[in-house]
């Protein structure tokens, strides 16, 4: 894969002590945002942010350290763009899991920064390469801005002909201390289905994980919240575009399935995913458009 320039992009989107560009992991063109709040570090293969660390609140995301830094591959860990589908693609596609949109590079649109927020935009087209797994013209962008949280947009537009159906989602994999520190509140009511099965059932309080957990929750707010005990630690996720959200932790039988995952990554990650499928899925007429947005704030307890 042919990566941008480091010196060009520093010269033409950096701005010294703010926004930086640098060559990461197997060459990937990682930027570094700053600001009077916190850090934050995005990939521009994937869109895909890999860090966020508010001041004295420490780390907020999960990167595992087998991660793969490979073309073709997803980064495992930050928060993975999932996008146009959540989830397997059609059946014999030999498309991938979760959509393109993490493991194409995109394009940086632009930088922008002011006393309270550092800003960057990047964006996804069709080529020809998008158009052998999903034969459609589309613009998909995504802005990443560090303030007090740190928000993250998805825009979808249709630049088809035809109408154009996907689904999509946030797939962040938060750190916590420990798996068994944590309740997650904001769910207590909602509707949810434990994948595979399609019987819906009701949470009833917080969320404890204490096994393998695929959850897709409707809840009544759009704001979840991953209370972590041992870190003192309240980290709040709220969402618009969609009502769904996933709550997924693989436990220790599935972990083993991912080469990418040390076997106890487990009892160190959670993830909570805003996510647009089953009948949150949407469909865009031509020059629609759609936004998913997600913000995340941590807070001592
Ligand atoms: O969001 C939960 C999920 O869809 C799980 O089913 C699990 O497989 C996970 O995402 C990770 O998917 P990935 O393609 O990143 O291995």
């Amino acid at each position: 894969m042919n990566y941008p320039d480091i010196a060009l992009l520093n010269q033409r989107f950096g701005a010294p002590g703010r926004i930086a560009f640098r060559s990461g992991e197997a060459g990937l063109p990682i930027v570094s945002l700053a600001g009077k709040y916190g850090a934050c570090e995005v990939s521009l293969y994937g869109g895909h942010v890999l860090g966020y660390a508010p001041v004295g609140l420490g780390p907020v995301l999960f990167v595992s350290k087998r991660s793969a830094y490979e073309p073709g591959k997803p980064i495992r860990g930050g928060i993975p763009v999932c996008w146009p589908w959540f989830g397997p693609a059609t059946e014999g596609s030999g498309n991938p899991l979760h959509g393109f949109a993490r493991i194409m590079q995109w394009d940086l649109d632009a930088t922008e920064y002011s006393g309270e927020a550092t800003e960057i935009r990047l964006s996804l087209t069709d080529s020809e390469l998008t158009r052998r797994m999903w034969d459609f013209a589309f613009e998909l962008k995504v802005c990443i801005r560090l303030e007090q949280h740190l928000t993250l947009e998805l825009v979808t537009e249709n630049r088809d002909t035809r109408p154009l159906e996907f689904t999509q989602g946030f797939h962040p994999y938060f750190r916590v201390s420990d798996i068994s520190a944590v309740s997650v509140q904001g769910l207590d009511g909602a509707a949810f289905t434990d994948h595979p099965s399609p019987e819906v059932k009701h949470q009833r309080g917080a969320l404890v994980i204490q096994g393998e957990t695929n959850r897709i929750y409707t809840p009544e707010k759009n704001e979840i919240a991953i209370r972590d005990g041992k870190l003192k630690r309240a980290t709040l996720v709220t969402f618009s575009g969609t009502r769904n959200a996933v709550v997924w932790n693989p436990w220790a039988e599935r972990i083993k399935t991912f080469g990418d995952l040390a076997e106890d990554d487990y009892t160190r990650m959670l993830c909570v995913e805003p996510v647009n499928r089953g009948d949150t899925s949407i469909t865009l007429e031509p020059n629609e458009r759609h936004t998913l947005s997600m913000s995340i704030q941590a807070k001592l307890m």
